[in-house]
This record gives C-alpha cells, structure tokens and sequence, in this order.
C-alpha cells in the first residue's frame, strides 16, 4: 500500500490501461489520524456526496463515529479509486457546529425549538395560505443532494397534494441545460453516454467542462488512458488554461459567450468535409438539412472572428472530430452556464448525430450532471417536470400519473410549463409567493445577483422555511429552521451521471434531533392530512424502502425504469445502470443503440422548445416534425451575450469551481485538508491583463459589474486575454460560524446577472462584463491552489506548489499495478463484478 498526499497529488499514482482494456483497480483509502484498518468496527456502502461522478465507497466505522473511507473496487464507476473531496470531505459530517435542534424565528432571533413547535408553524401557515390564496402561494425549493426517495416524496406532496406549479431544484441552476439539451435532441433525458465510453473512445471532446477538477475520478480514468498505448486525442473548449487544456491534443479558448458560433464552425467542418454518416442521418433523424442550411453561414474565418479562436484550430479541431471512430462528447457550465446554454449544448448533441456515433463503445454523449442526485431531482418530478419524465403537455401522461398516485388528474397542475426557479423568486418579489421552503441549497450564496436575493428572502411577508444541516447564509434569514441528518446518517439511492444507481446505507447516527429529509417530508404530508382520492393517506409508505418500491412503480414502463432494481440487489456489488427491468434485469450500459429513441411523440417526455425564444413547441407541431420518434437535430444562429464589455466594463467575467471546495463550502471549508488548500477567495487574470491594469500576483483587487464588487487577492494565470475568474465558493461568512472580515465583500454573485436561458431557464453565471482595479499591493502570493487551472504563470514569489497538512496523507492499492505493497484488510473489502 502506497502513502500519497492527495492535496498534492489529486488524481493519485497512474495505473496506464490501453484503449479497449480494462481500467485497473486503485483502491484508495483515506482514515482519521491514529485510526488503522483494523481498528474499523464495520465498513457502511455508500457513494460520494459531492460531485455528480457516483464514486462508490465505503465509509468507517468506529465506536459509532464515521473515521474514514475507502473506494469500492468493485464498482464499475470508479473501480476503487477516490478524489480529494471524496477522501476528506466526510468530516465535516462531525461539525460540532452542525444544527441539532429546529430554530425558529421569535422577536426578530431565531430561537431553539422542539419538532412540535417548528413543524405546526410551518402547516399551519401552509394551511392559512391555501386558504386564502390557494396552492400557488406556496413554492418549494430543493436540490441536487438529497435521495431519490425524497424528491419522489417531495414532488408528490407538492403536484399530487398541494397541486402547486412552483417546484424546482437548485438542478436549476446546475444541469437544467443537460436535461433540455437531451429532451431537444432525443425527446427525453438520459445520458447517452457511458463511463466505459472513455475505455473505447479514441476522442474525447471536452466542452467547457474542467473534470481534471469537478470529476476527479472520471478524468482519472481519462488520465489513464493518455498514460496507455494508444491514447485518445483530446479536445478541449475553456477560455481558462485548465488541467484538461494542458493534456489537450488541441485547446480552443473562446470568448466567453460565443459557443454556439465555435460548434456551428465545427459543424460547418464536418459538413463541408463531408465527414457525416449519412446512412445514418436518413435511417435514424429529423432536421439535418435545417442544420446544413444553417451552419453554412459559419466558416472558420468567419466564427474566428467571433470566438477568437484562430481558424486553423477549429479546422485542426474539426479533422479529429471528423476522423474519429469512437468520439466521446462531453458538456458542462462552460455551455450551461452560459450564453445560448441550450442551443449550445444542442450542437454538440448534433456532433455525435451527425457522425453516427451513438450507442456503441467509445461513442457517447454525457451531457454532464453537476450534483451528486441531480439526475434524481430531475426524473422524480423535484425540478418541476413530472415524475418518470412524465410530459406534462400529454393528458395520456397526466392521467397515467394520477393512477399512479390515485389522485384526480385535475390535481396535477399541468396548465403551464412548471414554474422556474428564477421564476418563482420574481413571485416571492412581488408577493404571490408568500412561503418558500428551502431545503439542501443555499440561495443566498449561489443565486445570481445577491443585493436582489437577499431582499426577497429577507422580506416579512414571505414564510421562509430552511431544511439545512448547518446555519448557513440562508438559514440565517429563514423564519423556521428544521436541522436535518445527511448522507451517512441516512439510507437512500442516488444516480449518477451514467444512469448508475447506488445504494447509500445509514453508518451512524445523526446528531441532536436532526432528521432525514425523508422523515420531515413525510411528517409535513401527515399533519397537512394530503388524502388520495379514496381519502387514504396520499404518502403511502413510511421509510427509504417503502419509498423506494412506491418510486419503483411509478418508473414501470417509462424510460428511467427501475423496476428491476432493489436495495438487495444494490447492497454489496456494483451500481446498477437504469434501465433496469425484466428485459435488462442487469441494467442497461448503454442507450439508444440501433438508432432507437425515447422519441415517438406518446411516449417522450417533452415536446421541446424554440432555442431562442424558449417557447414550447406544440404538440401537433412535434406530431408532424418527429411522427416516427427519431432524433431531432435542432440549428441554432449565434446571438451576442446580452452584457458585452464596455468602456467602463472592459473585461468579461466568468465564475466557477477549484477542485478542493464544494460549492458554499459548507461541508469542505469543515475538512482541515480541503480547506488549507483553498482557503480564501482570488481572481484570475492574464498576464497581459495583470500588466495592463497594474496588477501583481497576490495583489489586493476589486472586481466590479453593474451589479456590485468584491475584492480579491490577484492570480495571474493562463486565461484568455480581456476574461477573468473567480471561484464561487466564497460567502459572507467563515465558517465554522465567524463572519468573514470582508462582510458580503467576496461572493462572486454579488456580480453575477439576472438573465437565464429562454430554453432551459438556466441562469447565466458565466458571461458579465467586469472590470478590476487595484486597491493595494500584496504582502505574498494569492492562497489559490498551484496544480490546477489555478497555477501560476511567469514568475512566482515564494513555494509554488500545493501541499497537503500533514493528516492529508491516503493511502492507493492497486493489485496489479506498480508501486504497490500487500492488502492488509482484504478480508473486509467486498467484491463486485467489475
Ligand atoms: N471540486 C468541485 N467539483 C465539483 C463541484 C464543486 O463545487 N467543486 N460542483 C459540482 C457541480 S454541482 C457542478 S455543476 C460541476 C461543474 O463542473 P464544471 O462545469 O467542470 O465547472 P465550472 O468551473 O463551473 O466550469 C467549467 C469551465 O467552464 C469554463 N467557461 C466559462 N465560461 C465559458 C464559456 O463561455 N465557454 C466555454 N467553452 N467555457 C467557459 C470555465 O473556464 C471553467 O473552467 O462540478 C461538480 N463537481
Ligand atoms: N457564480 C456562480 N454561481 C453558481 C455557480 C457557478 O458556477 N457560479 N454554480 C451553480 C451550481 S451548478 C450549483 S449546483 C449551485 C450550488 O449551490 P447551493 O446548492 O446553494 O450550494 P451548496 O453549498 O451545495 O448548498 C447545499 C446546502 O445543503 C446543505 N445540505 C447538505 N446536505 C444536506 C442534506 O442531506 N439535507 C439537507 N436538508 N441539507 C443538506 C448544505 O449544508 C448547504 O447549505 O450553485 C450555483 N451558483
Ligand atoms: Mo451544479
């Protein structure tokens, strides 16, 4: 067994495999100080919490307190191997400041309560208001890191008992875009793509999306294969000179906002080259001669001018994509964050259409999740849509689902596309809104445009309901409090980004009086007395396995089927991929293979949307375009970015993630390694940029938009010249509980704008015009990490490179590999099929 610093090292030791080969085992294991393998009581399965990866572990246990984790090796997501957030992140679980009591608000204080008190006030509000103004005062807030049998529980108390419109997740904000990009192209979501994708392709394409940091693991894999005979090309499309644009076989860096001009001169490429299947366009899609007409207007010199990416490099970039035999396309925020989100994401999608490559080894489309349960979010009805990528706009669907549920379909409020999140903070402005309840996010740190948000949130009139597991930013201005227990303190199932469902056991006991989520759903639905039509209780069943059965029979039949799927099933092996049912009792690697879609105008889930105006696409419309259920190729033209540069704005910013923090960091900033490795805000900056604008590194600066500023220690790295970045991590205060000395000076959404997608109603995060000034010299360069997009470029003051504190050191053991020594706990670790 190997001792490696995964600070330093965040991707571990490589153990090289070959294109069509087997990625090896790497058990990584991380363990509190003083603790060894065989001090551990008992090993609890579960998967990692804080990315959309789905890395399977096992957590330690000992004397009823978790002490570590160790990767599953027989798990085909990630075949034993862990990330840095994966490795640490688990203590913040201890927090000594975690909420253990319920809160609510008296004389202008929040004040500890029992469970009676809190839960009363909040139905009997909920109560008062359907009274008086019916469902749609009330709207429910979640997230993307709860258990699929929450949100099932969650959306069914609020469309089947409620019959409110306004649900939606924080997958808002996250992966709407993923979800809508699939429904355009496909007629449904679901990832085309499979993990096992990367063993096979021999290119991967990249598309504003950083895994080297946000999916550690996965680009592991990646990191793997580049080390092996026969690598893959990689492409990579990020402003920012990231970790993946440093192993690229080529780097496009676009202006901000311009995806759609850069995908339309690569399509326009693999057109003029002929580089297209067309046996394949004719057997198996809709729309190929709108996309030919479309991206003829973008050559390469032409999208050059646009994007800033000189021509010869979309043309290099269009031959690999064009040769390629099995082409892996990835997307995440670099497109859904940005400007034309959808239409962006859709072109991509129209890559891989066009080329014939889906469906088989090597050759997938992930359109990336974010959150570790964002998928859940989405396919359980938690975002809005209806439960089992139900359509709303489908009386057959509507109907369907009131049987399930037992309700009258005129219950189900589906007069209306579902309320957005961004939405339904404008009700809550102005008032039609009157109780919100939030539950796993954090909006008054990740919302755009804060100075707005915390107003609306802060309001009397608005009933503020907070389900969190710490006293967070929003918690803080919630008029009840409920503390809940979280991952490890409770059982459920989540999936991840390749449909992979995974168990995650109960390990210990959660603190105080918290409760799961699941728990303070259910109890509100029995005190709100929500009846079924029969006047029996509407939440029939009473604990994660109930729940989960009750979910099971809700997806019979519909794409994300889990019918074939149990905790049994679950407990002890791999992860299973959904489908899964009688026909694929082992569940399905890989969707549609021969050219079939979840398309066929009965059966999808959405019938799709205008790309520029967002406006939902009729029925009979969809009947006429796609009467067979093939896959849609949708062109889109290119549309500036609303906000673009200025003179008193000259610079573009965007915002993002660093490897060693989780978004509000809640949970990172209370594990002592992720945190000693990122522990304050900066801003990035070209080096031309720095020079222009009298910038050292580790200088103080203010960063200001129309909307407000925040200051930063300056990081000058390799970023495309006139853009800069600040992670997203940093709120107003410090935790563990202090309030940071800079007050609301460091949130990059103090910056951000009130502006979304018109398709999916994502928020733009990810284009604002900016500009930086310097407020004074530093005194040592910025505490950014050094071995990520965050490295330095030129000349560095001091110790370059990022180290671990001393109980950051894991451990790796990889059986067949190199540098390795003897198991010494074989004993405990179970074995899956791989
Ligand atoms: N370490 C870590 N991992 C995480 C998370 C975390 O907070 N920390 N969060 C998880 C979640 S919920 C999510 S959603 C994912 C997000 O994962 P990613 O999308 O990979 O992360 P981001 O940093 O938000 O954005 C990715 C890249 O988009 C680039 N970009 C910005 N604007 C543009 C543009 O206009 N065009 C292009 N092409 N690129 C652009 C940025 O330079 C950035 O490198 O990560 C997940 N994993
Ligand atoms: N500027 C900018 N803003 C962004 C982004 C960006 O790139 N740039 N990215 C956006 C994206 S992709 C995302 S996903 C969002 C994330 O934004 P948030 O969802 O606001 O971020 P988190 O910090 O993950 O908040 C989760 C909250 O849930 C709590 N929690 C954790 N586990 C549990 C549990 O089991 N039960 C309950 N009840 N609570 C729990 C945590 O303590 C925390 O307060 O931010 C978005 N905002
Ligand atoms: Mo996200």
């Amino acid at each position: 067994m190997g001792r490696i610093d995964r600070i330093a090292e965040p991707w571990g030791t490589r153990t090289p495999y070959p294109g069509g080969g087997t990625w090896p085992v790497r058990v990584d294991t991380h363990l509190a100080e003083g603790v060894s393998p065989q001090d551990v009581d008992r090993w609890v399965q579960t998967a990692s919490i804080l990315h959309s990866n789905g890395d399977a572990m096992d957590l330690a246990v000992k004397d009823n307190r978790i002490v570590g984790v160790r990767g599953r090796a027989g798990d085909r997501v990630n075949h034993g191997r862990l990330g840095p957030k994966d490795l640490y992140g688990w203590q913040a679980n201890a927090s000594p400041d975690r909420l253990t009591r319920p809160l609510v608000r008296e004389g202008g204080k929040l004040v500890e309560t029992d469970w009676e008190t809190a839960m009363q006030r909040v139905v009997d509000r909920s109560k008062a208001l359907l009274a008086e103004q019916g469902p749609s005062a009330l709207g429910f807030y979640t997230t993307g890191q709860l258990f699929a049998e929450e949100y099932y529980t969650l959306g069914t108390i609020a469309h089947g008992g409620i019959g409110t419109n306004h649900v939606d997740g924080n997958t808002r904000l996250c992966t709407a875009t993923a979800a809508e990009a699939l429904k355009e192209s496909f007629g449904c979501d679901g990832q085309p793509g499979s993990y096992t994708d990367v063993d096979h392709a021999d290119v991967i394409a990249l598309y504003g999306h950083n895994v080297a940091e946000t999916q550690t693991v996965l680009w592991t894999r990646m990191l793997d294969r580049l080390a092996g005979p026969n690598p893959p090309a990689i492409i990579c499309v990020d402003p920012r000179l990231t970790e993946v644009a440093r192993a690229a076989t080529v780097h496009l860096a676009p202006r901000p906002g311009t995806n759609v001009a850069l995908m339309n001169g690569l399509l326009h490429e693999l057109i003029a080259n002929g580089w297209v299947d067309q046996d394949y366009i004719k057997a198996h899609t809709v729309g190929y001669q709108e996309l030919e007409k479309e991206v003829a207007k973008y050559p390469p010199v032409l999208v050059a001018g646009i994007t800033g990416v000189p021509a010869e490099k979309i043309q290099e970039a269009a031959r690999i994509l064009g040769h390629a035999e099995r082409l892996l396309s990835t997307v995440l925020q670099g497109f859904y964050q940005s400007n034309q989100a959808t239409a962006a994401a859709v072109q991509v999608n129209n890559v891989n259409i066009i080329r014939g490559m889906l469906g088989k080894p090597g050759c997938g489309i992930l359109q990336m999740n974010g959150q570790p349960t964002a998928e859940n979010t989405r396919e359980c009805g938690a975002d809005g849509d209806l439960a089992a990528f139900r359509n709303w706009s489908n009386d057959a669907h509507i109907q369907d689902l009131a049987r399930v549920w037992n309700v009258d379909p005129m219950s189900i409020p589906h007069y209306s596309p579902p309320t957005h999140l961004m939405q339904m903070m404008r009700y809550a402005e102005d008032g039609s809104i009157r109780m919100l309840w939030v539950s796993g996010t954090n909006p008054a740190v990740s919302l755009p445009e804060l100075p707005r948000i915390r107003s609306i949130l802060e309001q009397e009139r608005l009933f503020l309901v907070v389900q969190d597991i710490f006293l967070s930013e929003t918690a803080q201005l919630a008029d009840v409090v409920f503390p809940a227990a979280t991952w490890g303190e409770k059982t459920g199932t989540f999936t991840n980004v390749d449909r992979t469902v995974h168990l995650s056991e109960k390990a210990v006991d959660p603190p105080g009086e918290a409760r799961p989520d699941l728990d303070i759903f259910i109890d509100y639905a029995r005190r709100m007395e929500l009846k079924d039509k029969d006047g029996q209780p509407l939440i029939k069943w009473h604990d994660p396995e109930s729940a989960f059965e009750a979910w099971k029979e809700c997806t019979r039949g519909r794409p994300c089927d889990y019918t074939g799927i149990s905790y049994a099933k679950l407990r002890g092996g791999s992860g299973i991929q959904w489908p899964c049912n009688e026909e694929s009792p082992d569940g399905t690697e890989r969707i549609y293979a021969d050219g079939k879609f979840w398309a066929h105008p009965d059966y999808c889930e959405n019938y799709g949307r205008d790309l520029v105006t967002g406006a939902p696409v009729e029925p009979t419309e969809y009947k006429a375009l796609n009467p067979d259920g093939k896959a849609i190729i949708k062109a889109a033209e290119y549309v500036p970015p609303h906000e673009l540069p200025s003179q008193d704005y000259p610079l573009q910013l965007i915002t993002g993630r660093t490897l060693f923090h989780f978004h509000t960091r809640t949970k990172t900033a209370r594990a002592p390694e992720l945190q000693a490795a990122a522990p304050d805000v900066w801003v990035e900056v070209s080096a031309h940029d720095a020079g222009a604008h009298g910038l050292g590194e580790g200088d103080l600066a203010e960063v200001a938009t129309p909307r407000g500023s925040v200051q930063a220690k300056v990081r000058i790295v390799g970023i495309r010249d006139g853009v800069v970045f600040l992670p997203f991590h940093y709120g107003y205060w410090d935790t563990p509980g202090g309030h940071h000395p800079d007050g609301a000076g460091r949130a990059a959404n103090e910056l951000t704008i009130t502006d979304w997608d018109a398709a999916s109603k994502q928020p733009i995060f990810k284009t604002a015009a900016a500009r930086i000034t310097r407020v004074r010299s530093g005194d040592g360069p910025a505490s950014a990490p050094t071995n990520t997009a965050s490295a330095p470029v030129g000349d560095f003051p001091g110790d370059a490179r990022t180290r671990g504190i001393p109980s950051a050191m894991a451990f790796e053991d990889s059986p067949g590999g190199p540098g390795t020594g003897a198991p010494d706990d074989t004993a405990t670790r179970q074995e899956g099929t791989l």
